[in-house]
């Protein structure tokens, strides 16, 4: 099961070219399509409601396996460099970068546009990306998609493979309650291998919660993997006590308070000491005051574009952690660079 999320600026094209490649399934703020090909299962994930929320690019992006980059083929616009800061910030390193649009283009204006696209994400996660242009009203380009898709499918099924141990950990998104079921939630499973009856906790709350049933892909199972998108049905936890974000797992650190190995995009207009920020990890995220800046072992009171320093945070809402989970600073005010910096926990 491969989770796919499909960013870019407004009228690119996004939400269209996600129903070409699925079937439309939970529709909220965010949209999942999914596909069936041969022994392979997409979700498709349509970032609705972004740019006018950055969280919700984030949201997507963090529960994907692979994004998609819509680049117009009318050309680069601000928000799309937006969605490149956030790859880069988020560090992720499987995708690709589709030329949405492309019947409305020409053959060479196209190459020119890739060509473009090369250099701007030069030195970026997403540097080795592929660049494929896409019509979704002829279909040209589609074949090629599917293909790379597939090629990137196994190496992010083989990543995955090497989350399989340690305590399981099931990101929650979707949560309601069934009439005659109880309280049923839709997540995925980020690590581990969660398994029917299994006695878990709801993290940052910490209420305990039993898995009664597993759904995946509308069958029942008796265990899912990580990379799973599941539906679990919960003995122990009422559907108003989630929210997004929060995980259903075996261990997670609690906190409000985070020191972070920080790098600055270097597009950011600033952090500095007592900025109220957003902190994102996971599907979680908190209004956080910036406590704290040390660049080059010095304490100061603001942080370069570009640089790379040690920021400590502090959240208004508790936040749920593991050691190695990736953090975000967004400034949700800034209305031309709303993402500042990305990093983990420091050490100690
Ligand atoms: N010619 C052409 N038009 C397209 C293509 N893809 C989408 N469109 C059109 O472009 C417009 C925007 O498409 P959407 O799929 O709604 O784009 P979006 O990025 O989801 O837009 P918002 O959700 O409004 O931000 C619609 O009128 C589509 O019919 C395409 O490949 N070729
Ligand atoms: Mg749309």
């Amino acid at each position: 099961m491969t989770t796919v999320a499909i960013v870019g600026d407004e009228g690119v094209g996004v939400s269209t070219l996600a129903g070409r490649l699925g079937k439309k399934g939970t529709d909220s703020d965010i949209t999942f399509y999914n596909l069936v090909k041969g022994d392979s299962v997409f979700t498709f994930v349509d970032v609705k409601k972004y740019p006018e929320s950055i969280k919700s690019l984030v949201q997507a992006v963090n529960m994907a396996d692979i994004v998609i980059v819509c680049v117009p083929s009318s050309g680069l616009t601000a928000r799309t460099g937006e969605c490149i800061v956030a790859m880069d910030l988020l560090e992720k390193q499987r995708g690709l970068i589709v030329l949405t649009r492309a019947d409305e283009s020409f053959p060479v204006a196209l190459t020119e546009l890739a060509d473009n696209v090369s250099t701007v994400v030069k030195g970026t996660s997403m540097e080795d990306w592929g660049i494929v242009p896409v019509s979704s009203t002829t279909f040209s380009g589609m074949d090629l998609l599917h293909e790379r898709l597939a090629e990137l499918t196994v190496v992010a099924k083989e990543d995955r493979a090497k989350l399989i141990d340690g305590p399981a950990r099931v990101i929650v998104d979707h949560f309601f309650t069934v009439k005659g079921v109880g309280c049923v939630i839709l997540g995925h499973v980020d690590r581990g291998v969660v398994a029917k009856r299994d006695a878990m906790t709801v993290y940052p709350p910490e209420f305990g919660v039993e898995i009664r049933s597993i759904q995946c892909n509308d069958e029942d199972v008796d265990k899912a993997p990580a990379g799973t998108r599941v539906g679990l049905c919960l003995k122990g936890g009422r559907a108003k006590d989630f929210d997004r974000g929060y995980l259903i797992s075996a261990q997670e650190s609690i906190g409000n308070k985070f020191e972070i190995e920080t790098r600055l995009s270097p597009f950011t207009s600033r952090l500095a000491l007592r900025d109220t920020v957003h902190l994102f990890v996971g599907l979680q995220s908190s209004p956080a005051t910036v406590a704290r800046i040390v660049v080059d072992g010095k304490e100061t009171d603001k942080a370069p574009p570009g640089s790379t320093c040690t920021v400590t945070l502090t959240t208004a809402r508790e936040l749920a952690y593991r050691a190695d989970d990736r953090f975000l600073i967004a400034q949700l005010n800034d209305p031309k660079q709303r993402l500042v910096a990305g990093g983990i926990l420091t050490k100690g």
